[in-house]
């Protein structure tokens, strides 16, 4: 085992945390705990399970998803570092940002009480300074027990002020996606990406899914909550130093169309995000941090 491996291994508390090596795929946090179990990639600091003791996942994963170095992971809360969709700049560079197909470092991994609470990190590195020249400190937290806390902390550490956007671009698991409404978005504007980046007003009903659906509300702090009969439970989406919104379906077209996704899944999932992004975008003084969070819980419907 590298070192690595040895320092990671050095962490594992038995019977509730410890670290599953694949061979040429990716290094995952597993947790089972008497509160929940989740697994964790450090791929991306990737979110990929959590489900509450008694519950279905609260979380989607696609079967289809690659797991693979350099790969997005499809499911689950992928966090997206320093653009939200492409980068004007450069057509070429990856979707949403580097943080998701980047390897992030295990700060510490600790259980108290049967929740745990793991830290990683990223910093820099020739990679993310092609496409982004500025010096950086991410420190993402996720605490899991009743419910799922996550945070992303993005700390300026160059010289200079920098821009950027992020969000937790969490895929929830639905029973069917076509009578899940959202709650919580109800007179916000949001840009529509399905209708050519139109900016337009959430009626006061409830959101719900009866198509192909792209839209970055903007200037809300409002938790969202997604309510799903057929799995008689509301999913609760509570969030702090996020102003954007972004709720996605593909549904049947854009589904087959993605490789990473499968053709009958799209009724099974909905992106509810708690992003800073588009006229919400972020400008971060040197040496200032900004730190994204979400708490993420159910409930009986
Ligand atoms: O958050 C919604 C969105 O920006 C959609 O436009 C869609 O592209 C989705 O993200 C998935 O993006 P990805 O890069 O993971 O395929």
């Amino acid at each position: 085992m590298s070192s690595n491996s040895d320092f990671l291994c050095s962490l594992e508390i038995p019977d509730c945390a410890w670290f599953e090596f694949t061979e040429g795929g990716l290094t995952s946090v597993v947790v089972k705990t008497p509160l929940a179990q989740a697994r964790v990639y450090l791929h991306g600091a990737h979110v990929a399970h959590y489900q509450k003791a008694g519950q279905p996942p609260l979380l989607f994963m696609s079967a289809a998803t690659h797991l693979a170095p350099g790969k997005a992971i499809r499911g689950g809360i992928p966090l997206i570092f320093p653009w939200f969709g492409g980068l004007p700049e450069n057509p070429q560079a990856p979707a949403h940002g580097f943080a998701r197909t980047t390897a992030w470092t295990v700060e510490s991994l600790k259980c108290e009480e049967e929740v745990v609470t793991l830290v990683l990190t990223l910093n820099e590195s020739a990679q993310t300074l092609e496409n982004w020249p500025h010096a950086f400190a991410l420190r993402y937290t996720v605490v899991i027990g009743w419910d799922l806390r996550v945070s992303l902390e993005v700390g300026n550490t160059s010289s200079a002020p920098f821009t950027f956007e992020n969000a937790l671009h969490s895929y929830f698991s639905v029973s069917d996606v076509r009578s899940t409404p959202v709650v919580g978005l109800d007179g916000i504007e949001y840009i529509d990406k399905v209708d050519a980046a139109t900016r337009k007003t959430q009626s006061a009903e409830p959101l719900l899914i009866t198509g192909e659906t792209d839209r970055v509300y903007l200037n809300t702090r409002a938790t969202c909550l997604v309510n799903d009969p057929g799995l008689s439970r509301q999913i609760s989406i509570a969030k702090e130093g996020s102003e954007s919104t972004v709720v996605w379906s593909p549904w049947m077209a854009k589904a087959k169309a993605m490789a990473d996704f499968g053709d009958e899944e799209w009724p099974t999932m909905i992106c509810v995000e708690s992003a800073n992004a588009a006229d919400n975008r972020v400008t971060l003084a040197a040496g200032a941090k900004h730190t994204l969070s979400a708490v993420l819980s159910e409930r009986p419907l």
